[in-house]
């Protein structure tokens, strides 16, 4: 027999620091772009039995019995993926980005071969060639960023760079750049040199299953995606390629070659995710998330506040903080935007003077504060109040708070609280 106490029951210091956590979620504007808030139905998956069952392996190819019930489950991921985003194999087994992508790399390369990806100083992300990263540790990357004068991805300079370097994959994809890729031509530049053209879409992949983005499945040879960030399901990351023996490859690249077993409670929670997203509200919530992006991007110019290429095509801005004050680090702002209320990330601006624990900006997304309910005009005034409070003397933030708080509590992610859905 298990144990079928409550939570709060068992472990009453545990429950706690939930419904602590569901408090914080519950009274703040949340402007990580990477974050969201799961539906009811997707914490009922990731919180199922089937976080009890060991199948490593893929459908069908288990090293463990009692895999019946996971195959299909884990098949009926495999198909609501494809079936929302296109291509022709899926692979829903990554813990993370992070590993989606170690599973390309690994599945596709040898070590020390030449990628060209995207500076994460500049945009890109941790696994697209930081030395600090397995995946400049092991891989020989070279770098594109953005022009000095736009601020955006200059095509001709990856082609320059690609012809140059001849590497395996081009790679394309972004954690902090706020405007449209241009695919075709990457996949010109990837088809000239005989390279893999892979989009790592972890930022943007839900904007493109509610069809507010361009499909990226629709031109790369491989596509890695989270599945918690803007497509708000359970927290985990996934692959779809477009070539069968090319997905094979992949699913090697990650059992046995960077995972063992996986968390197919996480499977169970991105199923329901794609499953979401697959109905007419999740288009109508995605083009929310772009037009609350543009509300906040046209109140931030109007409040001469400087963003990272002038503002923003997608779900995220760069606001350079000196453009409000000199003396500011993106990490100083962070932090009091977060006493009054307002939770986003510092960010390295391009070509920041400062250190990446420091940096000159801040990230703002909007797809958690879309989830919670603001809508363009409360994300216009949020945008207004961020500047305040950053413009204004310590002392005078109360009325500041007050408001976004005022905010927060008129659209909570989860007012039934905990034990409500949450617990
Ligand atoms: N770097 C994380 C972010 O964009 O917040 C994702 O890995």
């Amino acid at each position: 027999m298990t144990d079928d106490r409550s939570l709060e029951t068992v472990d009453p210091e545990l429950a706690g620091l939930v419904r602590k956590d569901v408090g914080r979620q519950n009274s703040s504007v949340h402007l990580i772009a990477s974050e969201n808030f799961v539906s009811r139905a997707v914490l009922q998956a990731t919180g199922s039995v089937f976080t009890n069952k060991y199948a490593e392996g893929f459908p069908g190819r288990r090293y463990y019995e009692g895999c019946a019930v996971v195959d299909e489950m884990e098949r009926l991921a495999q198909a609501r993926a494809l079936n929302l985003l296109g291509g022709v194999h899926a692979n829903v087994q990554p813990h993370s980005g992070a590993q989606a992508n170690m599973a390309v790399y690994f599945g596709l390369l040898q070590p020390g071969d030449k990628i060209l990806g995207m500076r994460l100083d500049q945009g890109g992300h941790l696994t697209h060639g930081s030395p600090v990263n397995f995946s400049g540790r092991l891989y020989d990357f070279v770098s594109y960023g953005i022009d000095e004068q736009t601020e955006r991805i200059d095509m001709e300079e990856v082609r320059r760079l690609a012809v140059e370097h001849q590497p395996k994959v081009v790679l394309a994809g972004y954690s902090a750049y706020p405007r449209h890729l241009d695919y075709e031509a990457f996949r010109s530049i990837a088809d000239e040199i005989g390279a893999i053209f892979m989009v790592d879409a972890a930022h943007f992949i839900g904007l493109v299953a509610g069809k507010a983005l361009p499909n990226p499945v629709e031109h790369a040879d491989v596509v890695t995606f989270t599945t918690h960030k803007a497509l708000r399901g359970a927290r985990g990351g996934a692959v779809i390629a477009n070539d069968e023996e090319i997905g094979k490859k992949i699913e090697k690249g990650l059992f046995p070659n960077a995972q063992g077993g996986s968390l197919y409670n996480q499977i169970a929670g991105k199923a329901v995710a794609f499953h979401e997203a697959a109905q007419p509200a999740f288009a109508d919530y995605s083009q929310r998330i772009l037009a609350n992006a543009q509300a906040m991007a046209q109140r931030f110019v109007e409040e001469g506040v400087r963003l990272v290429t002038g503002g923003t095509d997608n779900h995220l801005m760069l606001l350079d903080i000196r453009s409000i004050d000199e003396e500011m680090t993106g990490k100083a702002a962070a932090k009091r935007l977060d006493s009054v209320g307002v939770t986003l990330n510092f960010n390295s601006i391009p070509n920041d003077p400062q250190p990446p624990f420091r940096t000159s900006g801040v990230r703002i997304g909007t797809p958690a504060s879309t989830t919670q309910g603001l809508g363009t005009d409360q994300h216009a005034e949020v945008a207004s109040l961020i500047t305040a409070a950053l413009r204004a003397d310590e002392s005078a933030l109360d009325p500041i708070e007050a408001r976004i708080r005022e905010i927060a509590h008129a659209f909570p992610p989860y007012p039934e609280g905990f034990p409500g859905y949450v617990g």
